[in-house]
């Protein structure tokens, strides 16, 4: 029989065993302060507990994923290519693919798995069209993905649209993601660099949005019985969304590219409103000034924030084994930061917990089925990467 003392001993050893589990994806008591303001600098490469390794070469890629068992991936690339990548065989280009509107930040753009992939062969993809005189925006479409001999796309439909489409070729987002329950497409759906239409609930720009698979509305929509566009709506006050993603215990995150100085993480709520371009921790680019985020509480600030700007670009949620400490993580690319940003989920807060400096900007990150860890860098000479564990 045990004493007391004994007793109080393995209590206390289970919570130092309990403790020591869930801080490895937390941040280290340093790493508060950093939360809380714009800094994270940079670890060079030489530190991180990984090495680098190239695989295979894409013209301004833009978004990819891994087909189940990870030897294959689809690889978007910005003028108007999917590829088809495969680990032990050559990349080939997809047939059937739509002719997109290429120029400026708009393309080609994301690339998922529907959820019965294994079964129907789904898979959906977003690119920019011409509307006209001289207007652009993005669109989402879904089609069978069919790899025997030479890889085709079958019966390709479009299934959601940017509304209205506007001049200019910028901050089309149109990032997507299904529920981890894959009943709803999520989609970021940029406010095209025009600013108000993120506030404009007759439009579905600045926005995310949540569909049916089909691309119609779920009658649980926070807006739904306002019709239209505004039914697709699930939060708005977004700027320019280029990560999308579910974490393990069902929540949404995303990030954004902000204005100067303004980068964001949020956690995304239905019916929440962000506050662009009414608040924003950054200013605009012409120097004028936006009211920062605690001025105007009734708008949702950001969890995480970058001053100076890191330019995100993709967004994945990371729980392998192949990094343990990084179980319960967001990983995250960087243009301009030119680099890997991980962050800690700790509840529905998020910490700074890692940057390393790649030198070379990261446009897209996804995490394959034996966890680990893949990168595209961004550019006409854009790369592949492998990211294998030290020793
Ligand atoms: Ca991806
Ligand atoms: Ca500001």
């Amino acid at each position: 029989m045990k004493t007391p003392s004994a007793l109080a001993l393995s209590a206390a050893m289970i919570i130092a065993a309990c403790s020591a589990g869930t801080t490895s994806s937390a941040a280290p008591a340093d790493t508060a302060k950093l939360d809380a303001t714009g800094d994270q600098p940079a670890t060079p490469l030489a530190d991180a507990p990984f090495t680098v390794q190239e695989v295979a070469g894409f013209n301004e890629p833009w978004a990819m994923t891994f087909l189940p068992g990870g030897r294959q991936a689809l690889v978007t690339e910005k003028s108007g290519k999917l590829k088809f990548w495969q680990e032990n065989g050559p990349t080939l280009d997809v047939a059937g693919v739509p002719a997109v509107a290429y120029g400026g930040q708009g393309g080609f753009g994301d690339v998922i798995l529907a959820p019965d992939f294994a079964t129907s062969g789904t898979i959906y993809l977003s690119w920019v069209e011409a509307g006209d005189g001289g207007t652009f925006g993005a669109v989402a479409g879904k089609a069978k993905f069919v790899s025997g001999g030479a890889p085709r796309l079958d019966g390709l439909q479009i299934i959601w649209k940017q509304d209205p489409k506007v001049t200019g070729r910028g901050h089309f987002s149109h990032r997507l993601a299904f529920s981890p329950d894959g009943k709803y497409l999520f989609i970021g759906s940029g406010e095209r660099q025009k600013f108000d239409p993120a506030q404009d609930m007759k439009a579905n720009l600045g926005k995310i949005l949540r569909l049916n698979p089909d691309g119609s509305v779920p009658a649980d929509n926070p807006f739904a019985s306002q019709g239209g566009v505004t039914a697709q709506i699930w939060s708005l006050g977004h700027r320019n969304i280029l990560g999308l993603a579910f974490d393990g215990s069902g929540k949404l995150w995303n990030q954004e590219m902000g204005p100067k100085g303004g980068d964001e993480v949020n956690l995304v709520a239905a019916k929440a409103n962000y506050g662009y371009p009414i608040v924003s921790n950054g200013d605009h680019y012409d120097g004028k000034d936006i009211p920062d985020h605690p001025t105007r509480p009734e708008f949702a600030a950001p969890k995480l924030w970058w001053n100076p700007s890191v330019s995100p670009a993709g967004l994945v949620w990371y729980d392998g084994d192949v990094y343990p400490g990084w179980k319960n993580s967001l990983l995250m690319g960087a243009l301009s930061g030119e680099g890997l940003i991980r962050m800690g989920i700790d509840g529905d807060a998020l910490h700074k917990s890692d940057r390393w400096d790649f030198g070379q900007r990261i446009r897209e990150v996804e995490v394959r089925e034996d966890g680990t860890v893949w990168l595209l860098t961004d550019g006409s000479e854009g790369k592949l990467l492998k990211l294998a564990p030290k020793g």
